[in-house]
């Protein structure tokens, strides 16, 4: 799978997401990453990005003319390999809010396209022509796209094929069957004075998968009851 991120901070995308699990996963060749600097496709003599709002306002706005030729350089670039348009995804607060379904679907697709915007945002026009999905992280304010394409990408990547390994295979966990998962204990048999639940180190286990079950069942009542409804 290939992501390729539209943004003016190209070096943060690319160094939050070159390292642990999906930085093992590039260097294997299964999945690529991009980040394209829209800076680069500027015509502005000084290599402006940005300008001042029609009607007023606060702050500046993303100018079309530089996101449009990023993205048909891109779009060429994909079509070449894929044969299709890809997905284009505008991160703002005013998309819809992404969750683990979404992610789900979106991990299907060969290419994604992420466009971040900065400042007050990008001019409108350029939006209608080029993106065919608008997302938000959630219902907190961010300073630009960048955060939470990256926060996309890791949740995307991780249900490719082949990026994660059999120990942190992605087959059991929260959110897939709706539960938070049990609590997990490691050596020494006890720390500070507290000892790792006895009926781990039982043996028996039918009881282990039953108390497992159990604090389950009671760690999501207490902490996202909202996940039982
Ligand atoms: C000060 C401008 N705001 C008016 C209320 C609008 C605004 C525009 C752009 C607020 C924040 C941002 C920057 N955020 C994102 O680009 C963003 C985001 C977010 O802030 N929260 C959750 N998801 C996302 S996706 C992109």
């Amino acid at each position: 799978m290939r992501f390729h991120v539209m943004t003016l901070f190209p070096d943060m995308v690319m160094g939050g997401l070159d390292t642990s699990i999906i930085g093992r996963a590039m260097k294997q060749g299964k999945l690529e990453i991009e980040a394209v600097n829209i800076r680069d496709y500027t015509r502005d003599k000084h290599m402006k990005v940005d300008d001042y709002p029609y009607g007023g306002g606060a702050g500046m706005v993303m100018q079309a003319e530089p996101v449009y030729l990023c993205y048909k350089a891109l779009e060429e670039q994909i079509v070449s390999k894929n044969g299709k348009k890809p997905r284009v995804l505008y991160m703002t607060p005013q998309g819809k809010v992404f969750h683990q379904r979404m992610a789900e679907e979106l991990a299907e697709e060969e290419d994604l396209v992420f466009l971040c915007g900065h400042y007050e945002g990008i001019d409108e026009r350029v939006l209608e022509m080029i993106v065919t999905d608008y997302v938000s992280i959630g219902d907190y304010v961010l300073t630009g796209g960048e955060l939470p394409a990256m926060v996309m990408i890791d949740a995307i990547a991780r249900l490719v094929d082949g990026v994660l390994n059999n120990d942190e295979s992605a087959k059991y966990e929260s959110f897939a069957d709706g539960r938070l998962e049990y609590p997990q204990y490691t050596r020494p048999e006890e720390f500070m004075g507290r000892k790792v639940p006895a009926v781990l180190l039982s043996g028996n286990h039918k009881k282990i998968e039953e108390w497992r079950e159990q604090e389950s069942m009671k760690r999501t009542m207490e902490r996202r009851p909202d996940l039982l409804i």
